[in-house]
């Protein structure tokens, strides 16, 4: 390896370290450990000073369906906890900008290493709703399913490649740790208790995922030069990919339009 590279791989450890990737947020106190040797792509760390961006706006095109209302009468407490009309958060929609579709890199990444995140990922039961609606972590990272309600909730993870689990929470301030050992998009949740929760996560073996902001924008930071597909997925509207060529340090617009359905959808 030339003396120029060991310093770049040097400086993008060191970023690495210190910058938070993606979605995961997380920052690593681990200190930097040597790179594959060069030409051994396979086991490399990206290097920062030749990473890029792809950042992006979801749109919805037409009008938005209305969210199905919820009942909660069932469970007196979800009841007095919500005074006001409640719905589902299927199309969360403002200004045409369409918020929670969960955009990552599908294809393309290679076989680059990154650092395991430290830091937990939570979903909240409260308000017998959960919070958040739609999230990224990352495959062995802790997932703390929370109860922040003095009712009982029964989070059922219903996923296709990972382990089913279907467990109760009867007391408020409860917690339990998960962890998902495989990638998968999306994991859909449900509580067994109140009919109206639900929720999605997107487990990822990399650090580049997003979901849209109530603008409906969406940012991958740190993306090595590289082609990659890029999917945006929604719960309601499905998955589209596209596929964008970055080159170093390149900040690139990979933007997506859905079609809002012509019927309103019984979400
Ligand atoms: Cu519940």
């Amino acid at each position: 390896m030339r003396l120029r590279n060991v310093w770049m791989c040097a400086l993008g450890i060191a970023l690495v370290a210190s910058v938070a990737c993606g979605g995961g947020q997380s920052t690593s106190n681990k200190s930097a450990e040597p790179t594959a040797p060069a030409g051994t792509p396979a086991g490399q760390k990206v290097d920062m000073a030749t990473a890029g961006d792809v950042k992006g706006t979801v749109t919805l095109d037409g009008t938005a369906p209305k969210n199905a209302p919820i009942k909660m009468n069932a469970d007196p407490i979800c009841l007095k906890l919500n005074k006001d009309p409640q719905f589902q958060e299927t199309f969360m929609v403002a200004d045409g900008k369409l918020a929670n579709v969960f955009v990552y890199v599908k294809d393309g990444l290679g076989n680059y290493v990154y650092d395991q995140p430290t830091d937990k990922v939570t979903i909240d039961q409260q308000n017998c709703r959960y919070h958040p609606h739609v999230f990224g972590m990352r495959v062995g990272q802790t997932l703390v399913i929370k109860n922040s309600d003095d009712t009982l909730h029964n989070i059922h993870a219903m996923p296709k490649t990972n382990t089913e689990f279907n467990e109760g929470e009867p007391i408020k301030g409860m917690t339990r740790d998960k962890v998902f050992t495989a990638k998968e998009v999306m994991v859909p949740f449900k509580c067994d208790v109140h009919g109206w929760m639900n929720a999605y996560v997107g487990v990822l073996d990399h650090p580049y995922y997003a979901v849209t902001d109530k603008d409906g924008k969406f940012e991958l930071k740190s993306l090595p030069p590289g082609t990659y597909t890029i999917e945006a997925w929604h719960e309601k509207l499905g998955a589209q990919e596209q596929k964008v060529t970055l080159g170093q340090k390149e900040s690139k617009d990979v933007s997506f339009t859905f079609k809002a359905p012509a019927v309103p959808t019984n979400n």
